[in-house]
């Protein structure tokens, strides 16, 4: 426990010093009584006040600067999506609260669309959680199932917010990292990122209480095997351990990969969430809407954090999201489904990335999944040692790019514990779900890198 010892001295500019011997840190409290100990930050955010969101959306947004950073589309969504919202805003009735758990059509048409997905029948009202994006349903999971002093395995490179969250729970993040098993190779794909499995296995404690998985992952875009999912489900019923498994990408698979969920492996139902996000599912991050599916008996603890933190979330996104759903649903085999045509749109704008990236002399890792590119950017050799700060070399360059070249990038240690930082710190992050002039805009600057 921070063991706060004050030493209040009165200085002659007016303002008391407070010491702790817990951090360097100084407190500065003025005489008018306007601060004291009692404004210090609860201990369960110390040390996670940085993010990478916050830092580089902020220097990305001059409109000079071509953003391929930070994961939102900047192509239209579908416009039944966006009429559907128009339409709900317009009935009285769904400007009001709904059901907490979830708006009663919208759990319904989630639980048809997953039934049919899974193989399995979904519980409209008991293995469902609608949730503020699907940040809100990894909050809500690891706040209602992770206990103080019980450990999460998260794997490298992981959606940055997962270690924070198993830290403000009072838990022990555990990390293990996808390795590169074709380094080297002439065109390197994000197949070729895998898992050792008997290191895995040696991160399974009796105090492992769950294990994060993203497929695909941000921002590697590695779609898991099944024969990958089934080690780690071994793993788990092993160990009888839960798994969290983030999806939130799960329409955005390419030519030659399949997603496959983890929880319609044997013994996994009953101890894994699955994560969706309508930002992503439908092209609106902004709608923040998320779900988290699975057992009763794991869901209602959700549910719990749910009903005494935020309640419920916004009923005409609710209302005009499920619409949308059905009306995937009755089409989910046919083309037209934006499930099906999303990633043929995707899959030409990422080749066309991948193409642009090699000849500007950076090296990308083909994603088979997602929506991002992970590139090497050590062949371009630039030289950032004036740069006299310890970040790491990705940061750096970014920052840099952003500043000689106008285009912003996410730097991948975001995505990494600091001991993985040598092995990510030479790749950077590309977004690909951008309109047509948007990449054009990125070619121009990056085939006049030289100049
Ligand atoms: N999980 C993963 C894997 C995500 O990628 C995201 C959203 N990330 O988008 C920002 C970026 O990577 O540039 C989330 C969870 C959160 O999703 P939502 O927006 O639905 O809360």
């Amino acid at each position: 426990m921070l063991i706060a010892f004050r030493a209040l001295c009165r200085l002659g500019n007016g303002f008391h010093l407070l010491k702790t011997v817990h951090s360097s840190h100084l407190l500065r409290f003025s005489t008018a009584g306007v601060m004291s100990s009692r404004h210090k930050n609860a201990k369960r955010i110390q040390g996670i006040d940085g993010n990478v969101w916050v830092e580089f959306t902020a220097l990305a947004a001059d409109p000079s600067v071509v953003n391929l950073g930070q994961g939102f589309p900047d192509i239209s969504p579908p416009s039944y999506v966006k009429e559907g919202l128009a339409q709900a805003a317009a009935v009285d009735r769904l400007n009001q609260y709904t059901r907490g758990f979830g708006h009663p059509l919208l759990v319904d048409a989630l639980s048809q669309v997953y039934s049919k997905v899974t193989g399995r029948k979904i519980n409209p009202n008991k293995d469902i959680l609608v949730t503020v994006g699907a940040y809100g349903s990894l909050f809500s999971s690891i706040q209602g199932l992770v206990e103080e002093g019980d450990e999460v395995i998260i794997i490298e490179p992981f959606y940055d917010c997962y270690e924070p969250m198993i830290r403000m729970a009072g838990a022990t993040p555990v990390f293990i990292s996808l390795k590169n098993k074709n380094s080297g190779k002439e065109t390197e794909s994000s197949a070729d990122w895998v898992l050792d499995p008997e290191e895995l296995a040696s991160k399974f404690s009796s105090k492992t209480k769950a294990i994060i998985i993203n497929t695909p992952n941000n921002p590697l875009g590695k779609v898991y095997s099944k024969g990958e999912l089934q080690v780690i489900a071994d793993l788990c019923v092993k160990h009888d351990t839960l798994c969290i498994s983030d999806e939130v990408y799960e329409w955005l698979v390419y030519s030659g990969s399949q997603h496959v969920k983890i929880a319609t492996l044997p013994g996994m139902w009953e101890r894994t969430i699955t994560i969706g996000s309508a930002g992503k599912a439908y092209s609106v991050t902004g709608w923040k809407l998320g779900w988290s599916i699975g057992p009763d008996h794991l869901i209602r603890h959700l549910q719990t954090v749910q009903q005494n933190s935020i309640y419920t979330c916004a009923t005409p996104l609710q209302e005009a999201l499920a619409h949308a759903l059905f009306k995937d649903l009755k089409r989910l085999e046919e083309p037209e489904c934006y499930f099906n045509s999303l990633p043929r749109e995707l899959e030409a704008k990422r080749d066309r990335m991948a193409c642009l990236l090699q000849e500007a002399g950076l090296k990308p890792v083909i994603p088979e999944g997602g929506y991002f590119m992970i590139a090497d950017v050590s062949a371009l050799g630039v030289d950032l040692s004036v740069m006299k700060t310890d970040e790491p070399y990705d940061y750096k360059f970014i920052k840099w790019m952003i500043k000689t070249k106008k285009l912003a990038a996410i730097p991948v240690t975001a995505f990494c514990a600091p001991d993985a930082r040598t092995q990510f710190e030479k790749y950077i992050r590309f977004c690909f779900i951008k309109k047509d002039e948007t990449l054009d805009a990125g070619e121009e600057i990056l085939k006049n890198w030289n100049k």
